[in-house]
């Protein structure tokens, strides 16, 4: 039964326990990304600074001239996965195709799927931003990796979970044992067990979407949001909360109880089917908050059981209690 205050390496070091088959190449995976996680976060966390200081040419951790936050934190990722030759391919958000592993490094039979710094547009204005990760295995022999190797549904991830950066860092993760929070103590260097085996309240009084787009909602959407806000005896008045950073909003809504949404928007004809990313959103904060006793949707199907048809491809989300996504589903089911 893990403790509070084991520290996250210590945590996947107890899980790993759990299956004797298991060979520690895993374990590394995690480790490696929650390295990466640390450099992001020290750099985040100076990045107002390192504005007023631009102009001295600030040097980064790993001697090099500090570049847009998001490209830093692909990069910080990238660079720390390869080095444990447990990876044989990785997506990331930034980046349009499979980012191949270097020859000089040995391949593993894990991919990593992940957004490195989502909302980063959200730094200028020092709210709390994440980097968000899904892990899956190669299901095929041998350590090429091929587009259908990585178009697996949610269900099939072994890991997931994001790190916040806010007011303090904190990772959250699962493995499809619970879902387990652990909070950034700078001065040791440590993620420490803070919340361990989160429950999600059955149902939440806050919804988070960007009423601004309500005009080019579909009937049914608006309908939904409409009930939502319509004042019923028995119903709990709502809160509207919207930070407009996905992790910060989902991790609020996480503990408190509610339902975060980014309907399908016919505003843009770009994103028809909404804004944020099966793979490297969705997926991954789906895994995390079934485990915590939630449900995603896109409106008609459980997020997790969806088959992508490419590694980019955009759905509407909605995440949350069990009883605010039920709702949601009652509107929009066809
Ligand atoms: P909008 C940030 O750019 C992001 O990808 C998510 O973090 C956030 O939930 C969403 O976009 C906000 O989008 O259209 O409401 O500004």
């Amino acid at each position: 039964m893990p403790q509070r205050g084991m520290t996250v390496t210590e945590h996947i070091i107890l899980g790993m326990r759990a299956h004797p088959e298991a060979t520690g190449a895993f374990a590394q995976l995690l480790s490696a990304l929650v390295t990466a996680a640390k450099i992001i976060s020290s750099e985040v966390n100076r990045a107002g600074l390192t504005d007023i200081l631009g102009s001295a040419g600030v040097i980064n951790v790993q001697g090099e001239e500090v570049q847009k936050m998001d490209e830093f934190a692909e990069k910080t990722i990238i660079r720390h996965l390869v080095r444990t030759g447990q990876v044989c391919a990785m997506v990331s958000e930034e980046t349009a195709d499979i980012i191949p592993i270097p020859d000089r490094y040995p391949k593993g039979k894990y991919i990593l799927v992940f957004d490195p710094l989502d909302g980063s547009s959200n730094i200028d204005v020092n709210v709390s931003i994440g980097t968000i990760f899904s892990i899956l295995k190669k299901e095929g022999p041998g350590n090429d990796v091929t587009i259908q190797d990585v178009l697996q549904p949610g269900r099939k991830q072994v890991a997931a979970g994001y790190f916040i950066y806010g007011s303090s860092t904190m990772m959250v993760y699962t493995t499809g044992e619970g879902a387990h929070g652990f909070t950034y103590m700078p001065e040791a260097g440590e993620f420490f067990l803070s919340h361990p085996d989160i429950r999600t309240p059955e149902e939440g009084k806050i919804y988070s979407v960007n009423e601004g787009y309500y005009n080019y909602w579909e009937d049914n959407m608006k309908e939904l949001v409409d009930y939502i806000k319509t004042p019923e005896p028995g119903r709990r008045t709502p809160s509207d909360r919207y930070i407009g950073s996905l992790v910060a909003d989902f991790h609020r809504n996480l503990f408190k109880g509610g339902l975060f949404m980014y309907p399908s928007n016919l505003r843009d004809p770009k994103m028809p089917t909404g804004k944020l990313r099966l793979m490297c959103e969705c997926n991954p904060l789906a895994f995390v908050v079934e485990q915590a006793g939630g449900r995603a949707t896109d409106g008609k199907r459980n997020i997790l059981d969806i088959e992508p048809q490419e590694i980019h491809q955009r759905v509407p989300f909605f995440i949350g209690s069990p009883r605010n996504v039920e709702i949601v589903e009652e509107f929009l089911k066809d």
